[in-house]
């Protein structure tokens, strides 16, 4: 009845109108309401109509491109102007690339030995996190999925913080609370890394909201996910938001073809995850993973857009994960070995770099074995340094879950401390830092 009071004046009105309109013309009452007009005006879409009955045909529809810049010669490709990068930025990115290999072999073996509990290798997409990386500011938040260890190299993270984090020691900023390769640094504008899939993405998009909402913003949120990832819910709620809202933020997938077990095509059908963004309303790229240049260029372009505009982008990179899924994978289970040669060999992104430097005359074999060597003994020698320190204080289990520790936490953390006085002896106390 409400319903009927409220709204019964303008119903009269509108009847009105109908009124007015149905009498002021004479020959077709109804001629001013129907106009054979092609454009449809619907609230929740505004094309135009068509009187052939049929479904569009998702496959037929041509597939977005790839973009790259550079051959796996190391040339790049004819017409396309080099990408002018000084010297000393290209060396970085290449050395960085060479670091993470060498990282991830030392690492992965140091968790065969025992030394470690887990980890995740990042072998094929190097190119892909020094790019992106290199093409951000260090003010621009990044969230990662666990596969980005090349990002926080560059962005400034330690091979002792990362080492640390691996190990759980005292020295780790997550206070030995999370899984190896979890990793999170505040100074450095690094979300830390949550193991449940596409959590990052609808925090993203929150993030670059509260982004847009300061004054004079000059910064962007990037966004690191799997296609696997994409997969959730969270991906497609993120997305929506993102765009609905006007977000600025990179949605940077890393398509390596592989969830775990599971192989991209049985994944998702249509475009992959590039095909999403139209359907979103958001401006998408797909570029070649393995192609350095190209994907700086991408996000460099996809930063400068989504801070001018307010706008979210998506960046599919697509590479092949040439690593198992993880410590706990064994992935000659579910693919071809032999498959894996052409991404170590001619797609390798470091090989690519490599080449593109060797024709500047800025790297050589001397260069690229001092350099190696020199890393080598880096990773060795701080987790070395790592694994003698000792674990967090025990107490440190009970701080930095909540902003203010609950009743119910500091209830049993005085339960441990009564536990611990009666039976300490029986535990390994000397190798947690005391408080
Ligand atoms: C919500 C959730 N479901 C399942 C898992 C188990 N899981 C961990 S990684 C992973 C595969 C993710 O693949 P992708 O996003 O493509 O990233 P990639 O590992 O290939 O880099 C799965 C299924 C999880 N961590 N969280």
């Amino acid at each position: 009845m409400a319903f009927c009071r409220r709204w019964s004046p303008l119903l009269k009105n509108a009847a009105k109108l109908h009124i007015m309109r149905a009498t002021s013309t004479s020959a077709n009452p109804h001629q001013l309401r129907f106009v054979k007009d092609n454009l449809a005006k619907f609230p929740g879409c505004s094309g135009s109509f068509t009187n052939e009955l049929f479904f569009t045909d998702s496959s037929t529809n041509e597939t977005i491109p790839i973009y790259r810049i550079m051959y796996n010669t190391g040339e790049i490709v004819e017409n396309v102007e080099d990408p002018q990068i000084p010297k000393e930025i290209v060396l970085k990115m290449y050395k960085d690339m060479v670091l993470l290999n060498i990282f991830d072999k030392l690492l992965y073996e140091s968790q065969r030995q025992g030394r470690i509990s887990f980890y995740m290798t990042n072998y094929g997409e190097e190119g892909m996190h020094v790019g992106s990386a290199a093409a951000l500011s260090s003010d621009d938040l990044v969230y990662g999925q666990y596969r980005e260890c090349g990002v926080l190299m560059w962005r400034g993270m330690s091979v002792a913080q990362l080492i640390n984090q691996c190990f759980g020691n005292h020295e780790d900023e997550g206070k030995g609370k999370q899984m190896p390769v979890h990793y999170g640094n505040k100074n450095l504008n690094i979300a830390t890394i949550s193991s449940p899939l596409g959590t990052q993405l609808p925090q993203a998009a929150g993030s670059a909201y509260a982004f847009k909402m300061m004054e004079n913003n000059q910064k962007c949120v990037i966004c690191y996910f799997g296609e696997g990832a994409a997969s959730e819910g969270d991906a497609h709620a993120a997305f929506n938001f993102a765009s609905t809202l006007d977000c600025p933020v990179i949605f940077f997938c890393r398509n390596n073809g592989f969830a775990i077990s599971t192989p991209s095509d049985e994944q998702y059908k249509g475009d992959g995850i590039a095909g999403r963004g139209p359907a979103y309303g958001i401006n998408t790229i797909r570029v070649d993973g393995t192609d350095v240049f190209a994907v700086y260029n991408a996000t460099k372009k996809a930063r400068e857009f989504a801070i001018k505009n307010n706008r979210p982008v998506i960046i599919e990179a697509m590479s092949y994960r040439v690593g198992h899924h993880s410590t706990s994978d064994d992935s000659s289970a579910y693919r071809e070995i032999s498959e894996i040669t052409k991404w170590t060999t001619e797609e390798s992104p470091i090989q690519k770099l490599r080449l593109y430097l060797e024709a500047k005359g800025w790297w050589d074999q001397n260069a690229e074995n001092s350099w190696t060597s020199e890393t080598k003994k880096l990773v060795l020698d701080t987790m070395k340094d790592a694994e003698k320190k000792t674990k967090p204080a025990w107490k440190e289990m009970f701080y930095d879950v909540y902003y203010e520790m609950p009743s119910h936490i500091q209830d049993q953390m005085k339960e441990m401390e009564e536990h611990l006085k009666k039976y300490g002896e029986h535990y390994p106390l000397s190798s947690f830092k005391s408080e």
